[in-house]
């Protein structure tokens, strides 16, 4: 199986990021993660690892906006040039905003902190110098796995960081820049119909607003409910689709504490509105954050669980290009990701 995978993430690594009560933390999102999935999947016989291609920038702007996409490129130089005491201590810093802008009123204004607050949504996808690098090449392992499925190979996997399925067309926010899975499911869309099914903890708020109002790529996720959970405002179960999308999106909210019975109850009806939908291909977006002891989630998958989650999608014999998302323990985190991985291989 091939894993794309690049070296570019470890350019991406905020000094900090900011928790609710502006609590400042470690950053969540470390390199440490792909350490920990690249080494198991080094004792593995199967793990292709292979250099993303570069698509370059169109289909990212598919999906994105443009302007987002050349404040991602410039923010930090922009930052940098802008203020002494950043360009003095340059690795103590992160940028983020302190303002946020509300949608309906706002528009990107000319200072970077106005674009910052009109382009982020939250305090944890911070910019540092090597970003917006790393988010491309992140963007290239997702368009590489897809590339892969579309030249009939049954499974790819994009070891993708950041990770992508909370950024929107025009913004940033949850560790995530640019949608990995949603621009791999936006190329594959042109090659026939994409389910996008999102298995991280977390409710894939940016992949939901971009396929919102298509009919032409299913998107389904299952996570935590925003009622206590992070996103907060988007993955509620009356979040069907609009306009030709309606009946094309679907959410299961589920409680906390949810276990493997719980969750594979909520999987198999996610499994079966894709097997009426029956597409050509199916994208994974994948966050082993439902792991029982997650730093960042309240469910309590068991490895078990994780293989019966990969043999139950993998029983849609379907090719899949698996994205990765999400995922914060660390220590249990490539046996998790090889554990899910071993049915698709
Ligand atoms: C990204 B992915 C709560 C802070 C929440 C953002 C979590 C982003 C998760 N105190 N921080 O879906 O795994
Ligand atoms: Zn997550």
């Amino acid at each position: 199986m091939k894993i794309f995978y690049s070296e570019k993430h470890r350019d991406h690594y905020p000094p900090y990021e900011v928790f609710d009560g502006g609590k400042r933390v470690e950053y969540f999102e470390n390199p440490d993660r792909m350490d920990k999935i690249l080494s198991v999947l080094n004792k593995t016989d199967w793990a292709e690892l292979t250099e993303p291609s570069d698509f370059g920038l169109d289909p990212i702007l598919a999906v994105h906006d443009r302007d987002y996409i050349t404040f991602l490129a410039s923010c930090w130089t922009e930052w940098l040039a802008s203020d002494p005491e950043v360009a003095a201590t340059p690795e103590q810093h992160a940028f983020l905003p302190a303002t946020f802008a509300l949608r309906r009123k706002a528009r990107p204004t000319q200072s970077l902190h106005g674009r910052g607050g009109y382009y982020m949504m939250d305090l944890s996808a911070c910019i540092v110098a090597g970003t917006y690098n790393a988010a491309l090449a992140s963007a290239n392992c997702a368009l590489s796995a897809a590339n892969e499925i579309s030249k009939n190979q049954r499974s790819a996997f994009g070891l993708c960081r950041p990770p992508g399925h909370h950024a929107g067309k025009d913004y940033a926010g949850g560790y995530c820049f640019i949608n990995n899975a949603s621009v791999a499911a936006n190329w594959l869309s042109s090659k026939g119909k994409v389910a996008l099914l999102d298995i991280d903890y977390h409710a894939g708020n940016g992949t939901q607003d971009i396929f919102y109002e298509r009919s032409d790529v299913l998107t389904i996720s299952i996570h935590g409910d925003p009622d206590y959970e992070y996103p907060h405002y988007a993955g509620f179960a009356d979040e069907t689709g609009a306009g030709e999308g309606l009946g094309f999106h679907k959410n299961f909210p589920l409680p906390k504490a949810t276990g493997d019975e719980g969750y594979l109850a909520a999987l198999d009806e996610a499994l079966e509105m894709i097997r009426k939908f029956a597409p050509t291909y199916l994208i994974l977006s994948t966050g082993m954050d439902t792991f029982d002891g997650d730093p960042l989630g309240k469910f309590h998958i068991t490895r078990e669980g994780f293989a019966k989650i990969g043999k139950r999608i993998t029983g849609l014999n379907l090719p899949t290009a698996v994205i990765m998302e999400g995922g914060y323990a660390n220590e249990a985190l490539g046996t998790n990701v090889v554990t899910l991985l071993e049915s698709f291989k």
